[in-house]
């Protein structure tokens, strides 16, 4: 059986275990505490020497990064349809892939990290600097959904990468374009999410 080591409240623990929800996939879900450090002890560090979670299991197969692991689902699951087969489309779906964590989400985090010191030390216009560039990237997301529903026309692995750090930037307080709010919304409503994200620590 598949195994995933992760923790319920990251998101990119959530891109792995959104993907195993969505190609209906039987797995065991190992939590591991990072509130308590359970990424860095010896037994978690043998199998990610990184120190981050998640990390898969498919028996001798382990794979960490959370891309990595979201592809080897989709292709180990084909039915489920997250990867288009054409290659310019497949190519597009790099491209979110890719973007999602190197762009999207570092001012989404760096946000996260911010709100989390005493309100007194927090700056404002940092704070309003980074709202700022999320909105941005947002419009980027927004303009490729154009009329559609999903960013590749049908739902991908493209969505799946988007919804936990799109989910978080609406936590804290980053206004969406009603056309993104209603792109969230509807990704919200995936019995995926709703299972991913209602799991807890
Ligand atoms: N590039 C990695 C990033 C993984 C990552 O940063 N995970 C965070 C949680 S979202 C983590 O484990 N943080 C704990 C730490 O850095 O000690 C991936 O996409 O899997």
């Amino acid at each position: 059986m598949l195994e995933l080591y992760a923790f319920p409240l990251s998101g990119n623990s959530r891109k792995a275990a959104l993907t195993l929800e969505e190609v209906g996939a039987e797995y065991e879900y190992h939590s591991i505490d990072l509130m308590q450090g359970g990424q860095k002890q010896p037994d978690y560090l043998a199998i990610n020497p990184n120190g981050k979670v998640p990390t898969l299991r498919d028996g001798d197969h382990l794979l960490w990064e959370s891309s990595a692991i979201m592809l080897y689902l989709a292709e180990k699951f084909p039915t489920a349809g997250l990867i288009p087969t054409d290659p310019v489309w497949r190519s597009k779906l790099y491209q979110w892939l890719i973007w999602q964590p190197g762009t999207y989400n570092p001012p989404i985090s760096a946000l996260g990290q911010l709100l989390l010191t005493p309100n007194e030390q927090q700056n404002p216009n940092l704070i309003k600097q980074l709202h700022e560039t999320i909105r941005k990237n947002s419009e980027i997301i927004e303009t490729q959904l154009g009329e559609g529903s999903f960013l590749l026309g049908d739902f991908s692995l493209a969505d799946i990468v988007m919804l936990p750090h799109l989910n978080a930037a609406v936590e804290r307080k980053v206004e969406l374009s009603a056309n993104m709010q209603a792109y969230l919304e509807r990704l919200q409503s995936r019995p995926s999410w709703k299972k991913v994200s209602s799991m807890t620590p």
